[in-house]
């Protein structure tokens, strides 16, 4: 009994311990999504616009066989595990029925002014096991209030009008940092502990997106591309989202010793346009340029939104819900199966060497490295070996055939394609012990 309790302890007291910031339990679940729909929808969908002007007609409004639970079966079946839908976007137009606007789907004869987007789509991602998120866009070109502090108490209303419960727990809040002009031509100054401290107290777990979190933050471009080095802290100090932001290439590494957890997410289009256009039907993302994102994002560190926007039916186009499965396919074909299945995995030298032995010799051209980020994030540096006796008969037949900094939550290195039985993972920088908690080998041949 007293042996065992000894033991305990000496486990307990070599147990990693959390070094520097680490995420939240909800940025933890968040990060475990990887891959989530945006979607744009609303006036832009008819007026072909991508900033609408604020002053469009509520009628423009008028999807003819609006379908959530297309849109929730469609990002359910590409694999996805949440839906964040543009509640307001920059023209003003709410997509529920918001009482702080006279610019709505009340206003619209959709629905003889009945409909409510939000509330269908709540529903349809309850039912199909998504998760539900919102972008309500501050800056709004139709309020005759922008510009005052006015503004930003009837903004928090509106924040409530959809946090309150009705529409069940939103797991992410979307802050565009955009800030432009109102209908009188002024610009908002935005409250934002106050914005933020509205959304925690009605969703405390919720993530908030802007360009500095506190949440997630933006990866800097809308090209889907993180940068290899790609930390999930960040110095928030003195920035703020919009006006402000941390400079790009800062927003697309991280801060290596950043004070806070704010990991990065890659927001893209499947299509040329946020908004759904028929003139770019033809040029939906193709299969490779999706995998080529997913590489660049998931395989980064980083979270990808993917933009998939209804069109004016209100339904996915079938060109889009059809490149979604087949990349799903193409993810299927490559991640399907793991060739480090079967491997004897050793870790030596405290955690700095991993060394893998497979059952038999096996080809591939992918490398899955994850570190355990709940301890938060270590390693900045690491080279991947194979051993080679016939090559190399220095370092004991050990070739490089991979190098890389960052690891965090996914990191995927391709490599030329190899076949190899013995490998190893060589960490040659971290800022503490590294907790490496996932190896993979793939092919994508
Ligand atoms: C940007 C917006 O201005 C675009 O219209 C779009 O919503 C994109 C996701 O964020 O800042």
């Amino acid at each position: 009994m007293k042996k065992c309790l000894l033991f305990c302890v000496l486990m307990a007291s070599c147990a990693p311990k959390p070094f520097g910031p680490v995420p939240s339990a909800a940025q933890l679940e968040w990060q475990q999504t990887e891959y989530n729909m945006f979607v744009h929808f609303g006036p832009n969908t008819f007026s072909g616009l991508e900033w609408g002007k604020g002053t469009e007609a509520e009628d423009i409004f008028n999807p003819t066989d609006l379908d959530c639970r297309q849109w929730a079966a469609t990002a359910s079946a590409a694999g996805m595990k949440g839906i964040i839908i543009t509640a307001k976007h920059h023209d003003g137009f709410c997509l529920w029925p918001n009482p702080e606007s006279t610019h709505t789907v009340a206003q619209s004869s959709w629905r003889d002014g009945h409909g409510d987007v939000l509330a269908e789509l709540s529903a349809a991602c309850r039912e199909y096991g998504l998760k539900f998120g919102v972008y309500i866009s501050p800056w709004d070109k139709n309020d005759p209030a922008y510009g005052t502090p006015e503004y930003n108490d009837k903004y928090i209303r509106t924040l409530q009008s959809v946090h309150d419960g009705r529409y069940g727990k939103i797991f992410e809040q979307w802050f565009d940092g955009a800030c432009g002009e109102g209908p009188t031509g002024r610009k908002q100054v935005y409250d934002w502990p106050a914005f933020n401290g509205t959304v925690f107290s009605l969703s405390p777990d919720a993530v908030i997106f802007s360009d500095v979190g506190p949440g997630c933050r933006w990866v800097g471009n809308e090209r889907g591309v993180a940068c290899e080095t790609n930390w999930s802290t960040l110095d928030v100090e003195g920035f703020t989202p919009g006006r402000g932001a941390p400079p790009r290439d800062t927003l697309q590494r991280g801060n290596v010793f950043g004070a806070r957890w704010v990991p990065a997410e890659a927001d893209v289009s499947i299509r040329p346009g946020w908004f759904w256009k028929e003139s770019e039907n033809a040029r939906v993302k193709t299969v490779e340029q999706l995998a080529d994102i997913w590489l660049t994002s998931v395989g980064r560190n980083s979270l990808l939104l993917l933009n998939v926007p209804p069109d004016t039916r209100g339904r996915i186009h079938e060109i889009d819900s059809t490149r979604l499965m087949e990349f799903r396919a193409w993810r299927e074909k490559v991640f399907g199966t793991d060739l480090a299945e079967g491997a004897r995995i050793r870790r030596r030298s405290g955690g700095r060497v991993l060394q893998i032995d497979l059952p038999e010799y096996r080809r591939f051209d992918l490398i899955q490295l994850q570190e355990d980020i709940s301890l938060g994030q270590r390693v900045s540096g690491f080279k991947v070996q194979v051993q080679d006796f016939d090559v190399a008969l220095e370092n004991h037949g050990w070739v490089t055939i991979a190098e890389g900094t960052t690891i965090g939550y996914k990191r995927l290195v391709p490599c030329e394609t190899v076949s190899a039985r013995r490998i190893r993972v060589v960490v040659t920088g971290a800022k503490a012990r590294p907790v490496i908690k996932g190896f993979g080998l793939f092919s994508r041949s």
